[in-house]
């Protein structure tokens, strides 16, 4: 266990220029409201909010942005594809700077998002303190696309290849993001709920050999299966002992149980399946790190919807933390 003072900030990260919708940014506040804090309390943590960036400036930022002649100009020098470089570099090095001061000072960081640039921040700073954690992915899609192989621009299906330092020597790559350390081995990460991957992702998947468990996989094996798999090939000298940080879109999760999401896509995790990956995380006692990303309450076509697409969110979080170990 790496956190005996069970010790832990959440950091609010509410940003939405990693993709094009609006509303993402309300995941954080929406996920307090519906009381995270306390339930985490609860559990026996003692907790604090750490507030990454100001949810207002940067809609006002963003906003500005699409109003202006580039619209958050997408295409760059050489023709790659990026859009809102800057105000995603600047959000995520926040988003970096506080998870930094939060895992340097033995607090454990659950980071509440906006969309999933801003794992951009968690990894690297995660790393920072755990060299040698492996980060377990979960999601339907696989954010490995690079600058060159993107085809929305949005930089939320990147930051994994940024991680791996992939877009390094491209020219055209932003300066805003270059602050990211880019030294995530391919080794050290694997994905789980995977079903909607681009064609140009799948290449870099296969040619770096990288672990990636899809929708096909949970059902052939199992869901349980699956997560020691994924243990193990992001630890595989220790049979899966090991740091572990898990970045969770909640995307991955089918969207009958969490509609309220930037990219739904259906056939995926079923709520039980989904809230099993951290259940089981957390009896290992090895998460050192999570993230909740993309609940976006202005998708949601009703009431119910907002409330599902949040208290699923929230049970990811507890379910990490412990509550259904007995
Ligand atoms: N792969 C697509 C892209 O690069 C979709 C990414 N959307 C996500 N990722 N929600 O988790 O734009
Ligand atoms: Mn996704
Ligand atoms: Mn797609
Ligand atoms: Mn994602």
């Amino acid at each position: 266990n790496y956190y005996k003072n069970r010790e832990l900030s959440i950091v609010l990260a509410p940003f939405s220029g990693g993709q094009g919708k609006f509303g993402v940014e309300k995941g954080p506040r929406y996920m307090l409201k519906h009381g995270l804090q306390s339930s985490i309390e609860e559990l026996g943590w003692s907790t604090e909010l750490e507030p990454a960036l100001d949810e207002a400036e940067f809609v006002t930022k963003l906003k500005k942005e699409k109003e202006s002649s580039t619209g958050g100009s997408s295409v760059l020098e050489g023709g790659v594809k990026a859009k809102r470089a800057d105000v995603v570099g600047e959000a995520t090095e926040l988003v970096y700077k506080s998870v930094s001061k939060v895992v340097q000072a033995g607090r454990f960081p659950v980071t509440l998002g906006g969309d999933h640039s801003v794992a951009m921040g968690t990894v690297s700073a995660v790393l920072d303190k755990f060299p040698e954690a492996g980060v377990l992915w979960i999601d339907a899609h696989a954010d490995i696309n690079t600058i060159e192989t993107t085809d929305s621009g949005n930089l939320h299906g990147c930051p994994v290849s940024f991680l791996m330092g992939l877009n390094k020597d491209i020219p055209g790559c932003p300066e805003s993001l270059k602050w990211v350390p880019g030294n995530l081995s391919p080794k050290k990460i694997a994905f789980i709920g995977l079903r909607d991957i681009d064609s140009g992702e799948k290449k870099i998947l296969k040619d770096l050999g990288i672990s990636a468990f899809s929708m096909y996989h949970v059902d052939k094996f199992g869901i349980n299966a699956v997560i020691e798999m994924a243990m193990k090939a992001i630890h595989p000298e220790t049979n899966g002992e090991g740091p572990i940080m898990c970045s969770y879109d909640v995307d991955g999760v089918d969207p009958l149980y969490i509609p309220a999401t930037g990219t739904p896509v259906r056939g995926g995790l079923t709520l039980r399946e989904g809230l099993f990956v951290v259940e089981r995380l957390a009896e290992t006692g090895n998460l050192v790190a999570l993230d909740i990303v993309e609940c976006n309450p202005d998708l949601a076509i009703h009431d119910i919807h907002v409330s599902n697409t949040i208290s699923a969110g929230c049970a990811i979080a507890r379910c990490a933390l412990g509550e259904t170990l007995l």
